[in-house]
């Protein structure tokens, strides 16, 4: 029987200043992407709680690391959104030295990331700079083209290939790529079935 052992996540916390685990049993799963991808809203579907992490309707709202406990020692780091058009030079570079220095400090915990895509338009500059760290630090990478209710059937083929071709150039041992959609729910199955592998490694 399928169980869905995401239920009982919970808020953790929220922080500007990224912190070693002091627990190094704890694994981590982080969720990064542009702002307006969909990553509030795929936690809330992972999770079956229509409001644990806060839909924002405006982009980049979002600019602390949020943590949620899906148990105990099983983290789900909600990255602040990247890439938001009208958001201050600083904060940009502020974002960027964060997330370099989450990588560095995180690399023993983070057991996989999950990396968010508005289908309608993948592989963004800094989408590939995400891949570039994940194969730097070896962490290993779903990708997720979200909001694929947004097109048709055929159009997510073409969409599927061209992210798969772009990949190809990157020298990933493995990485899946899964179209996803809140509406539809397409693809939750999967993100929970990698997620579980990730913290039962
Ligand atoms: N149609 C559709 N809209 C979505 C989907 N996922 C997210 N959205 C919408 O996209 C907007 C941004 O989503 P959000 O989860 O806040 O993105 P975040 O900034 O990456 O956390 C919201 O208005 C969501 O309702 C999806 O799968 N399908
Ligand atoms: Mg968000």
């Amino acid at each position: 029987m399928f169980k869905n052992n995401y239920e009982n996540t919970y808020f953790l916390t929220s922080t500007a200043i990224v912190k070693k685990q002091s627990n190094s049993d704890i694994s981590e799963v982080a969720f990064v992407g542009y702002s307006n991808s969909g990553k509030s809203t795929a936690i809330n579907v992972l999770t079956n709680k229509k409001k644990l992490a806060r839909i924002s309707k405006t982009p980049g709202r979002t600019q602390l690391i949020n943590y949620f406990a899906v148990s105990e020692k099983k983290y789900l780091v909600d990255m602040p959104g990247y890439g938001y058009a009208k958001a201050a030079k600083l904060l940009k570079l502020e974002w960027e030295k964060n997330i370099i220095k989450y990588f560095k400090i995180m690399a023993s915990s983070l057991k996989g990331l999950v990396l968010f895509m508005d289908i309608r338009n993948p592989m963004k500059k800094l989408d590939e700079n995400i891949i570039h760290f994940a194969l730097r630090f070896r962490i290993p990478l779903l990708i997720l083209l979200t909001k694929s209710d947004k097109i048709t059937l055929e159009k997510r083929r073409q969409k599927l290939q061209i992210v798969t071709e772009k990949l190809s150039k990157f020298s990933l041992t493995s990485c899946d790529i899964n179209l996803f959609s809140a509406v539809h729910k397409t693809g939750v199955y999967e993100l929970r079935e990698k997620l579980d592998s990730w913290y039962n490694e």
